[in-house]
This record gives C-alpha cells, structure tokens and sequence, in this order.
C-alpha cells in the first residue's frame, strides 16, 4: 500500500533543505538577539523567519493539516496537539549555538496523526547532515541507515544532556547533582551539542548510548524522537514509563537497560508542561 505520508515527507525534507541554506547564510551576518523566557532563552529573526516559511509552504500544500511551531507558540498561540495531522516545528534548534556560530543548528520538522508521530526530520544544517525517520521504514542520515550502539553497560557508554534555557537555582542543583551521579557511575564521557535533536541524532547514529533532559518542547524533540525509534532507540519519561511528548521532558537510549540505569539517577522535577491551559 502506498505511503499516506510520503508526499508530506518529502515536502519536509525539501522545506528543512531551504531553511537549512537561509540559517546557514544567516551565521556569517550580524544577527539581532532577542529573549524570550529568560536571559539566556534566545531567539533571533532568522527563528521566526524559517518558521514562517515552513507554515506558509506547508499551508499552501496541504491546507487541512495543522502547526505547534516553537516561534508562533512563543507568539501566544496554543501549543495543543489534536488528532489532525500536525506539524510540529523548531526552526532553529540550538539557537544559542547558532548566535555564537557553534556548529550544532537544526531546523527540526516532526508529523503526528492521531497523536502518534508519523515521521521526523532534523537538518544539521552546518554540518549538512539530512536526519530523517518514518515510522516503521527505518532512519537515516545523509540516505545511510542509522542504527543505534549495541553497548549494554552504561560504564562503556557516553551520555548526553544540557544545562537548558533556565538558570534557576533550585533547577540548576537538581541538572548538576543528576550530572554528578550519572559521570561518576562512571560513564565514559558526559557530552551536549547544544541542540537536543541532535544530541537525540547522536544516540540514533550510535555515537552516544543515551541523552536526557528536563525543561525542553515537544518542538525540540518531536522529529528527533521518530529517528531514535526508527534507529532501534528507546524513549521514555525521565520517571520511567512512557515518553510523554508534551510533558517537557525526556530518556532517549540506544536500548532500554541503559534507560532504566539513566531513570535510577534522575532527580526528577515537572517544568510547567507544553499543554498547560
Ligand atoms: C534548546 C534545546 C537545548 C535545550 C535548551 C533549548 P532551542 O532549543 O535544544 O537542548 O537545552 O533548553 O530548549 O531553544 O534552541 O530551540
């Protein structure tokens, strides 16, 4: 049977190219800084730019289907996923990278029916690495299969988190003690990119075993989380259980012992979730 989806994939593939290009052209220029949530909550032109360019195209091709994009939710609208077919965009993922040139930058393109994700697309737009994942078809980078790390045991392994866009105090010991918990197992290496999709990318193509963090969108890792799946990945709640899309929160491992080992030294914490009236 043919794929319901596939011609929305390929126009997200085709739309995360062209607002790869604009970003990447955007770094080489002065840029103006904005902020949103906190002080170090950026967002510049080029965000709000790319998302808008996305929306417009998508809305001219298929105009039933419906958006959760980071910028225009920054803008007031309601950031509700519905059974519709949705489309859920970060036009600049790691945008603080982006302002100071450090090289990890997506546009990050996820597609949920019935609230199940269909397909994800993450362009690392410096580095040109095209990340892509249909459900039930596989992931790839660059059109080469992805497939997670066969490592079981989290002391052979490299994990991934952030520090996140809050400098909150209270916040900020719960990150660290969770950080000198998970390093001193000991794990290989502690390791971020700036950009939870590509961190996520990372654990799809086998080069870190896990990456966890609290406090991000369903934006930021919505495409990514299809990719890890597809890559063999497991996701789950920083609790355990479920991954929760809107819950702001996130355990995405190569396989489910390395999780669980993860969810164990967790100081769990609830931010305000993405769907909160
Ligand atoms: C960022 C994430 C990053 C996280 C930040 C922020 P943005 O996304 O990818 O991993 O630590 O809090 O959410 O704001 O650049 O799209």
């Amino acid at each position: 049977m043919a794929d319901p989806w596939q011609d929305a994939m390929d126009h997200a593939v085709a739309l995360a190219r062209k607002a790869g290009t604009l970003v990447r052209d955007a770094v080489q220029n002065d840029m103006k800084v904005m902020l949103k949530s906190t002080s170090v909550d950026l967002v510049t032109q080029t965000d709000q730019k790319v998302e808008k360019l996305i929306i417009e195209s998508v809305t001219k091709k298929f105009p039933t289907h419906c958006f959760i994009g980071e910028e225009s939710v920054a803008a007031g609208e309601a950031c509700v996923l519905t059974d519709s077919p949705t489309w859920i965009i970060d036009p600049v993922d790691g945008t603080t990278n982006f302002v100071h040139g450090y090289p990890f930058v997506a546009v990050c393109i996820g597609f949920a029916v019935n609230k199940q994700l269909e397909f994800g697309v993450v362009y690392s737009c410096i580095e040109d690495k095209m990340y892509t994942g249909r459900k039930g078809k596989g992931a790839f980078c660059n059109g080469e299969a992805l497939l997670v790390s066969d490592q079981k045991d989290i002391t052979q392994s490299i994990v991934a988190s952030e520090f996140g866009s809050t400098r909150d105090p209270e916040v900020m010991d719960k990150v660290f003690s969770t950080m000198r918990k998970v390093l001193c197992l000991p794990v290989h290496g502690l390791r971020g990119a700036g950009s939870a999709a590509i961190n996520m990318c990372h654990v799809a193509a086998g080069s870190v075993e896990a990456y966890y963090e609290t406090g991000i969108h369903c934006w930021d890792f919505a495409a990514s989380a299809v990719i890890v799946l597809e890559a063999g990945g497991v996701l789950m709640d920083v609790e355990g259980g479920p991954m929760d899309l809107m819950s702001r929160r996130v355990v995405a491992a190569n396989c489910q012992v390395i999780a669980e080992r993860i969810v164990k030294e967790i100081d769990a914490f609830q931010p305000t979730r993405d769907d909160a009236a």
